[in-house]
């Protein structure tokens, strides 16, 4: 890091001390934009890294509900508006029991540059809450949802800030939050994304975020190796929405996935995993992974984290956090793995990017790789202004460029600015930033 990043990480470090997640992420991208602000000296005496690593408005507020038994529950809430510099705060809900403040910032904070690499007018949000709905009926998912949005409601709109899904919040939650906030509100906009069909969703937006981490790998594959998709061995972890379409894209492009997880444990399936079957298990019928092991007699091992054990020449991490760590890493660069593409959110810890990036293996930073969510987001928000939509054939295309021109602005990053064309991860973190700072320099001191 260069003084001036170095003095922005420090103070965080000191404010924030206990937000490991916060830090890691904030760590990582002040580390790659070192060389960046010493070429622009402007983005200094602006103070702007301060103010880009601050949100704009943290939010945190108490949820009451009443669960089947009658018995009041309680959550926290949280909604961290990180950044409008670009445009509306943009970015998903995550509702898992482990989260937190510092788990929400990292995403916000993530989530700022990877929707100005979409080159969409969003700005960058996360929230979420501490809710676990895995074991709980619809009933008390609804009256959970509508309880949140009864708090959410007034600190969103089309124009402010517009939520989605994460890790929890699917189309289920998403169609409570959006009824909730049609009935307080009286308005039928497009104030959340991720809906349903029948009410102003967007076609291939349940496929999005896999299908565009595919569609970047491939373009990854032809530009390092000569290669595609075809015939290659691939592990795809986690068994949510981003894995599903990951897996279902990959195998169409011709790779066989073998390996797939839930928090419980990976399936092993040397013939290549039954994505139709796994989908009917995971999405229509909420079942554990280790059903689809017993339907299929193969191998199932409750260490979800040894996945990246088994051989593979692309890893695609598509769980959670910091779910691939050294030794992970040091496991696939054994087995002859050369690409990693994340789908998930900052999966691989700091050490095992590191290590895979010295072992010549191509890392697919999330902020890039993972982009086609928010970014068929960002399309679902414009039909719904337009009161019109495309055909899936239409989004998929408009999907297709977006990821295509992303692994190519990273790439050309790294490859000519920094002269390391192994380097996304620093080319992804500039990419991002010259736009927002580019705004943020321009909008005057807010
Ligand atoms: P889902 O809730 O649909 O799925 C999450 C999946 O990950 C589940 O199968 C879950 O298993 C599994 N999982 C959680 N922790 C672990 C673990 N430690 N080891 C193995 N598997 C685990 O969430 P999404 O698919 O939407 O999100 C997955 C990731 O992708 C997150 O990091 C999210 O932030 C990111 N993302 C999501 C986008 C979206 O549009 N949905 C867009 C861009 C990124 P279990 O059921 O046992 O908990
Ligand atoms: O991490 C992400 O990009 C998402 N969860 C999707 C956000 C969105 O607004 O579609």
């Amino acid at each position: 890091m260069n003084n001036y990043t170095k003095k922005v990480y420090l103070n965080l470090k000191k404010k924030y001390a206990h937000e490991k997640e916060f830090l890691q992420a904030a760590e990582e991208i002040l580390e790659s934009l070192s060389s960046y602000v010493e070429k622009h000296p402007e983005i200094e005496k602006n103070g702007i890294l301060e103010r880009f690593v601050e949100p704009e408005r943290i939010i945190q507020f108490r949820v009451s509900w009443v669960n089947d038994k009658g018995k009041v529950q309680v959550n926290t809430g949280y909604r961290v508006q990180f950044s409008s510099a670009i445009g509306p705060y943009k970015g998903g809900l995550r509702f898992a029991p482990n989260v937190n403040l510092s788990i929400i910032k990292f995403l916000g904070l993530e989530q700022v540059l990877k929707n100005s690499l979409t080159t969409l007018p969003m700005g960058g949000g996360k929230g979420g809450s501490d809710f676990d709905p895995k074991g709980k009926s619809d009933g008390e998912v609804m009256r959970f949802c509508q309880a949140f949005m009864t708090e959410l409601n007034r600190h969103i709109g089309q124009f402010t800030d517009v939520p989605a899904g994460d890790i929890g919040v699917g189309s289920r939650e998403v169609s409570y939050l959006y009824g909730q906030y049609k009935r307080i509100r009286n308005e039928s906009v497009g104030v959340l994304t991720g809906k349903r069909l029948s009410y102003g969703g967007s076609l291939i937006r349940t496929e999005a975020t896999g299908y565009g981490l595919c569609y970047f790998t491939d373009e990854a594959l032809k530009k390092y190796k000569n290669t595609n998709f075809n015939g290659k061995r691939v592990i795809v972890s986690g068994s949510g929405n981003v894995a599903l379409y990951a897996c279902k894209k990959a195998m169409e492009l011709g790779a066989k996935v073998v390996a797939m997880s839930d928090s419980s444990g990976y399936v092993y399936d040397e013939s290549g995993i039954d994505i139709d079957l796994l989908i009917d298990l995971k999405e229509n019928k909420r079942q554990r992974i280790s059903e689809y092991a017993k339907i299929k007699n193969c191998i199932f091992n409750n260490v979800a984290k040894d996945i990246w054990k088994i051989k593979c020449d692309i890893a695609l991490p598509c769980a959670t956090q910091n779910e691939l760590d050294l030794e992970s890493a040091k496991a696939l660069v054994n087995n002859g793995c050369f690409m990693v593409c994340e789908g998930a959110n900052m999966p691989c810890t700091k050490e095992a990017t590191n290590y895979l990036m010295e072992n010549k293996v191509v890392v697919g930073p999330a902020k890039a790789s993972n982009a086609g969510g928010v970014a068929v987001s960002g399309i679902e928000m414009s039909q719904n202004s337009m009161r019109f939509s495309y055909t899936a054939e239409e989004v998929d295309q408009k999907l297709k460029n977006i990821m295509v021109n992303i692994f190519n602005t990273i790439y050309d990053v790294a490859d000519k600015e920094l002269n390391n064309k192994y380097d996304l991860v620093s080319g992804a973190n500039i990419a991002g930033f010259k736009k927002v700072a580019d705004a943020m320099l321009t909008q005057g001191v807010i």
